[in-house]
């Protein structure tokens, strides 16, 4: 009777202790879910993750969800490459599917099995799993048996981070890649080089970093704020870049890198005046907004260096692609230049009802970049206004003036990424209460504005939906000094982002979202994420 009774108790205490619920209710929502009715599956201390021997990037990304389970709930569940053994969530590759980022999870009390395409697929899954559990669990998680079947909508599925305006340190720029991967994001569009700030270096031109990674204040500009006369300097070396380009690479992460020519460049021509029309002396920009010192367009050794340039920067990034700008630059410089008169004059270029000599002049600085490029085996990205001469035979549009400069883009077989400031400008205020808000540009974009956005606007010819490849949110740093306020304007915009290029745009709903979203707050207190919690309806 003794026996039954501390048996009674026993059994009393264990059911008693309520394990933490798991809920799939998460950002991006996945596309399709079904409950199987089976036993759900506990994560505890002694679950296992498992990963096929031969598979070093699975082995790699098993790492990395253990580390997402210890930075919830403190405990670090081992890894094995012993398969069928009980209690583990596998990671395989056998699933088979167009999507190359495509998974399957099967939740029984066994497994949790987590089925990829490809490993970028289970990846997905990985992050999946992750955001399913709650915030506040510790040492049991039940996770009810589901079987969960999810694709991305959207290929490109983009952040840019401008580190010129501002100067972010390597270990923040990992923290950024890290909210990136947690919400299924593949591209990080890295804003290298603008007027304030030239910040990759490049052996053959040492005074880019020497020179142009360095202002000795900050704004003068259309707003005055309160970061006036802070110096701001820094670059990554060539190491450090490759260091992030792994680090990405192993979160499944591209990186674009933008070298933004022919505005834009002031920093550039602060380094090596020859660079520029007049010959100088420039300074590095210390204001905002856009100047009339740019590339000179009619001088070759211009040509020279930016080969010089793109055959160091190509080899550091696997992407196809590279950013080379080509926003905001005025042509007052190129009219007044005896060399780009000659050049223009040389090419015949002459006043046309659709362009003017100098926007036929920028398409035929960008066409002749583009050339180089694809020599080298990449192909370029640019801002719409590339398409104002006429566009670059094989060019990338990235499309930021609103959606036109895509849609005309793609009609006629270019691809093409929306990026329309209107909606996923993440440097604009995101809450209505501007006096609480860290400042920054007068526009305001809330969250439910960027959640409203659709990639694939009207005006497509039939046939060409295909040419649009995603979108982007992008990150522009004039007033953001720190990674805290990167984090800020990020979160949670992203994620509305997240779910336009991932989910069904037919399961989209706004409150829905906004219920999702709160489900991860506690994850960003405990990852230590800086969010604006009131967009999304928490007071602090
Ligand atoms: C326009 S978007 C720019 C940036 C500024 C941004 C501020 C684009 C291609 N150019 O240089 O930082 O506006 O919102």
């Amino acid at each position: 009777f003794l026996h039954l009774s501390v048996l009674l108790f026993f059994i009393a205490c264990t059911s008693e202790k309520t394990a933490t619920i798991a809920s799939y209710d998460i950002v991006p929502m996945v596309q399709e879910i079904k409950t199987t009715g089976g036993k759900p599956f506990i994560l505890s201390k002694t679950t296992k993750i498992s990963f096929p021997a031969s598979n070093s990037k699975l082995a790699r990304s098993a790492a990395l969800l253990s580390e997402y389970i210890a930075q919830i709930t403190g405990f670090r569940p081992e890894i094995t490459d012993k398969q069928d053994i009980k209690n583990t969530i596998r990671l395989t590759t056998d699933y088979s599917s167009d999507n190359p980022e495509a998974y399957i999870i099967n939740i029984n009390s066994s497994h949790i099995t987590i089925n990829g395409s490809t490993e970028a697929g289970a990846f997905y899954g990985i992050q999946t799993i992750r955001k399913s559990i709650p915030a506040d669990a510790d040492t049991e998680i039940e996770f009810p048996g589901v079987e969960i079947t999810d694709y991305p909508d959207y290929a490109h599925r983009g952040a840019s981070l401008d580190v010129s305006r501002h100067f972010f340190p390597v270990d923040f720029v990992k923290k950024y890649i890290d909210i990136l991967a947690m919400f299924n994001i593949n591209v990080f569009h890295w804003h290298l080089t603008d007027d304030q700030g030239w910040r990759i270096e490049i052996k053959k031109y040492p005074k880019l970093t020497e020179i142009g990674s360095r202002r000795e204040q900050t704004i003068t500009g259309r707003h005055t704020g309160e970061f006036d006369n802070k110096p701001v300097s820094g670059f990554y070396t060539q190491e450090e870049i490759k260091d992030i380009v792994k680090y990405a690479e192993e979160r499944f992460i591209t990186i674009i890198p933008e070298i933004d020519i022919p505005g834009h460049t002031l920093a550039a021509l602060a380094s090596y005046p020859y660079l520029g029309c007049t010959g100088g002396p420039y300074q590095v920009g210390t204001e905002w907004g856009i100047y009339e010192d740019v590339l000179c367009a009619g001088n070759d050794e211009v040509f020279t260096f930016l080969d010089d340039v793109m055959t160091e920067v190509l080899p550091l990034f696997p992407a196809q692609y590279i950013h080379i700008g080509g926003d905001e630059c005025l042509k007052n410089r190129w009219m007044a230049c005896p060399k780009c008169q000659a050049r223009m004059r040389h090419l015949g270029l002459k006043e046309s009802p659709e362009h003017s000599p100098g926007e036929q002049l920028q398409s035929y600085f960008i066409a002749r970049v583009e050339k180089m490029i694809n020599t080298k085996g990449k192909k370029i990205i640019g801002w719409d206004e590339i398409l104002e001469g006429g566009i670059a035979p094989n060019a990338a549009i990235m499309s930021w003036r609103g959606t036109e400069g895509g849609v005309y883009a793609a009609n006629k077989g270019h691809n093409v990424i929306m990026t329309p400031e209107q909606y996923v400008y993440l440097d604009y205020y995101q809450s209505p209460d501007v006096d609480d808000e860290p400042f920054t540009f007068g526009w305001l974009t809330e969250l439910k504005k960027t959640y409203s956005f659709n990639p694939m606007p009207a005006g497509l010819e039939e046939g060409r939906q295909k040419y649009i490849l995603g979108a982007q949110v992008n990150i522009w740093t004039e007033y953001m000094p720190s990674g805290q306020n990167v984090e800020y304007m990020l979160l949670p915009r992203i994620c509305a982002l997240a779910e336009t290029v991932w989910t069904n745009p037919e399961r989209k709903d706004y409150d829905d979202f906004v219920s999702r979203l709160y489900r991860l707050s506690g994850h960003f207190d405990k990852l230590g994420y800086e969010n604006c919690k009131q967009a999304y309806g928490i007071q602090d």
